[in-house]
């Protein structure tokens, strides 16, 4: 392929943030930047309740969002459990270029933002709110294994994360993930999509992995690195996605069962692939500007 650019990115509204990012690459911009894009596209959309600004909230009806970002070089930075802030991809980014460390959460993470110029905004939706109170009634947090974006007001996703990756016309990887993580969660639960290995990893030698699902079982299985760890002995992305969900499952077989896990791969010749645990998994491949350069793909499972 050359240094051909490309960005895939998880679910259907990967289409969206890939069409943001492919504007970046498309100008010679590096990967970083197309990821940082494509995430705060996702971030600002209004049509998912799992993602950014219209994310549903925990089990207290507080709205907490996590998001990471990483180059191919080892930086990166994440924010885990900000509220109030419309852009977490944006702040992970700065929590990497003008801090010594990786990782905000919560309020620190919220005063940090303030002080780098982000304005706190209320972001729960009215649709957000109704759906909480919905949800009050039973409060049963039973997590689905796909969304069901069928556009029922309380019909939608309580789950389903934006990872994205690329690589540049200079054959420099980066990823994003960001997420308003499971809803009906904890007060103070925190997914994989902000721990660096876990939901994000890139390594410019190998590849990028980014994960979508119930972030506990990457958080157990250090996933999105172990997805570039099996790239790097030499399986293709697909593979190596596959060898990683076969590894949850190995460890925890009744556990594994009723949950999603999804994982997509990137590696350094812009080779991709996927697989998810459950059917139902989709993801945006995008090598061009036109519609059909950027097209929703079937993961295997
Ligand atoms: C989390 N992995 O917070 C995220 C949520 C998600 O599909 O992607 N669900 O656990």
């Amino acid at each position: 392929r050359g240094n051909a650019p490309r960005v895939v990115s998880t679910w259907d509204f990967g289409i969206g943030a890939n069409a943001a990012a492919w504007k970046t690459l498309a100008a010679q911009g590096s990967a970083l930047d197309a990821v940082e894009a494509g995430a705060r596209w996702a971030e600002a959309d209004l049509c998912n309740s799992t993602v950014g600004r219209c994310g549903y909230p925990d089990r207290d009806g507080v709205l907490t969002l996590d998001a990471s970002i990483m180059d191919g070089d080892g930086r990166c930075g994440a924010v885990a459990a900000i509220e109030d802030i419309a852009h977490p991809i944006s702040v992970a980014r700065k929590v990497m270029e003008a801090t010594p460390h990786v990782l905000l959460v919560g309020q620190g993470a919220q005063d940090f933002a303030i002080s780098q110029g982000f304005k706190k905004t209320p972001l729960l939706t009215d649709d957000a709110r109704k759906a909480w109170q919905e949800w009050r009634k039973t409060s049963n947090y039973a997590p689905r294994v796909n969304a069901e974006r069928d556009g029922k007001p309380g019909d939608k996703s309580n789950h389903d994360t934006l990872g994205i990756l690329a690589i540049d016309a200079h054959g420099r990887l980066a990823g994003a993930c960001t997420t308003s993580g499971m809803a009906w969660k904890l007060r103070g639960r925190v997914g994989d999509s902000p721990i660096v290995g876990a939901g994000l990893y890139v390594d410019g030698d190998v590849g990028a992995a980014t994960a979508s699902g119930v972030g506990e079982e990457m958080i157990r299985s250090a996933g999105a690195f172990l997805v570039v760890e099996f790239m790097r002995q030499g399986k293709s992305p697909a593979a190596a996605c596959r060898a990683a969900i076969d590894r949850i499952v190995a460890k925890r077989p009744q556990a594994s069962k009723g949950v999603q896990v999804c994982f997509l791969a990137l590696n350094k010749l812009g080779e991709v692939g996927a697989c998810a645990l459950q059917d139902g998994f989709v993801y945006a491949v995008c090598d061009g500007a036109d519609a059909e350069s950027n097209v929703l793909t079937k993961s295997t499972s």
